[in-house]
């Protein structure tokens, strides 16, 4: 495997590796490490407009991991399922718009990993903090499943669990650090994953805590 990565990389890029996790999904290692500050900024910008909320699922479980979004769709979850809003059902107002450094990064990160022209309409932003977990899942509620989905992790490091096309299959465990972006669609756009009980530690920026983004093209 070791043989594989570095065998593919040109040799100017040894220090910011692009890691391919399974066909269509790749994970560039710190690729929004130096948009850290920018991003975190954003995400404050959001929250004060559109605060942390935990989301009820269909079955009626309130999810450990603190959501809100930005763009023109958000990512809900009650009693009646899933769907993408452009409405916040807290506020009765629109989401927050994308801000700026957002849709930079994003565009960028696909861009890096072979997906050009990504413009995502949507943004699901996630809170961790310890003993936090996000279960098997797919990401299926967008209309346009050729789209990749660039997902952007800050804070604490985090075990990610990368399964398989059934639910059954066994996932790997990819532990994803502070500034670690992945980018993932093609065949591997359906593929269940989640993040295993996130540990406590105390990260210079972000002390307990874990935030993803996830962009998307829901419509
Ligand atoms: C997380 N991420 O990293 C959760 N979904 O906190 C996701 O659920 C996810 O990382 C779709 C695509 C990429 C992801
Ligand atoms: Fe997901």
């Amino acid at each position: 495997m070791t043989f594989d990565l570095f065998d593919s990389l040109p040799p100017e890029a040894d220090d910011n590796p692009i890691e391919t996790l399974a066909p269509g999904a790749v994970l560039l290692r710190r690729f929004a490490r130096d948009d850290d500050d920018a991003l975190l900024a954003a995400v404050r910008d959001v929250t004060d407009r559109a605060p942390w909320r935990h989301l009820v699922t269909p079955g009626g479980l309130r999810m450990s991991v603190a959501m809100t979004n930005c763009g023109s769709y958000g990512w809900v979850s009650d009693r009646t399922g899933y769907r993408y809003d452009p409405i916040d059902p807290d506020s009765g107002l629109p989401w927050p718009p994308m801000p700026a450094p957002f849709l930079s990064l994003a565009w960028r990160a696909a861009s890096a990993a072979g997906y050009d022209g990504f413009a995502p309409d949507a943004c699901l932003i996630n809170r961790y903090q310890p003993g936090t977990r996000l279960s098997l899942h797919q990401d299926r509620d967008e209309q346009d499943l050729g789209a990749p989905i660039v997902s952007v992790s800050l804070g604490l490091p985090a075990t990610f669990l990368f399964g398989g096309l059934r639910r059954a299959d066994r996932p790997t465990r990819i532990r994803l650090v502070h500034g670690d972006v992945v980018v993932w669609g093609g065949p591997s756009r359906l593929v269940f994953h989640g993040i295993a009980p996130l540990a406590d530690g105390d990260h210079p920026v972000l002390g307990h805590e874990r935030i993803n983004l996830t962009f998307r093209k829901a419509r």
